[in-house]
């Protein structure tokens, strides 16, 4: 398997052009919903690389990855908080998983279950070998709260890649936007896994998506 990702392949701007037409090639190839899984003893084997998009309950996970793609219902995305309750596996090109996590934090819901969750999040995003990179979003209207810290605890402990994409933008000023960056970048310093740059987006004004886009492709060519 790979090494992990090394300082110098972090600084490659995906906001090159040649990177920007690799992810536009790699997202518009067939992207397919493979499985839902409750248990960490069901999950898929371990076999393509994979990306995981992680967050608060109601985000915008499930958004965000109909955005790459260019779908609209490929992820189901709700307006109930916390539907997404199973980790949901997608093969883009077969070259890499997609995978949409549970959503955190969300208050209402039964509090074994929330314990069930938080255990199948955690056991995943510690033990699965295939994972390359977690995209932890953060609500651009709230910023970043103690369970993304979290979160975050956690990659760093478990030296997992890890990088922050900003949802929802269309919903802030471009002042308030400007300041949630850098209150995240400020925060990020002190994350040893966590990758320099952060990234703004809507699903809804399709903004930042095509950087993601470049970012994950980059990713995947290094694998
Ligand atoms: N305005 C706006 N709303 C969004 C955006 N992304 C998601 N939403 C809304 O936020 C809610 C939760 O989105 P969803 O993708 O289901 O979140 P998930 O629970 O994290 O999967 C839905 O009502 C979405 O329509 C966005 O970029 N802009
Ligand atoms: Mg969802």
């Amino acid at each position: 398997m790979t090494e992990g990702i090394s300082a110098e392949k972090d600084l490659v701007p995906a906001e090159s052009p040649e990177w920007l037409e690799k992810g536009r090639w790699l997202f518009a190839q067939v992207c397919v919903f493979l499985r839902g899984c409750t248990d960490f003893s069901n999950l898929l084997p371990e076999s393509l690389s994979e990306v995981a998009f992680a967050g608060r309950s109601n985000v915008g996970k499930s958004s965000l990855i109909n955005a790459l793609v260019g779908r609209h219902n490929l992820a189901r995305a709700s307006n109930t908080p916390g539907r997404t309750q199973e980790i949901n596996f997608f093969s883009l090109n077969d070259q890499i998983y997609l995978v949409d996590l549970p959503g955190y934090g969300y208050a209402e819901a039964p509090r074994d279950k929330v314990s069930a969750w938080n255990r199948l999040i955690r056991d995943y995003l510690r033990g699965r070998t295939t994972l390359k990179r977690v995209y932890v979003l953060i609500d651009s209207r709230h910023g970043i709260k103690a369970n993304d810290q979290e979160i975050f605890k956690l990659l760093d402990d478990a030296a997992m890649s890890y990088q922050i994409v900003l949802t929802k933008i269309d919903k802030i000023s471009e002042k308030a936007l400007e300041q949630c960056l850098q209150q995240t970048q400020e925060l990020l310093k002190k994350r040893p896994a966590a990758h320099p740059v952060v990234i703004a987006t809507s699903s809804e004004k399709n903004k930042g998506i095509d950087l993601l886009r470049a970012e994950i492709a980059a990713l995947s060519n290094w694998l």
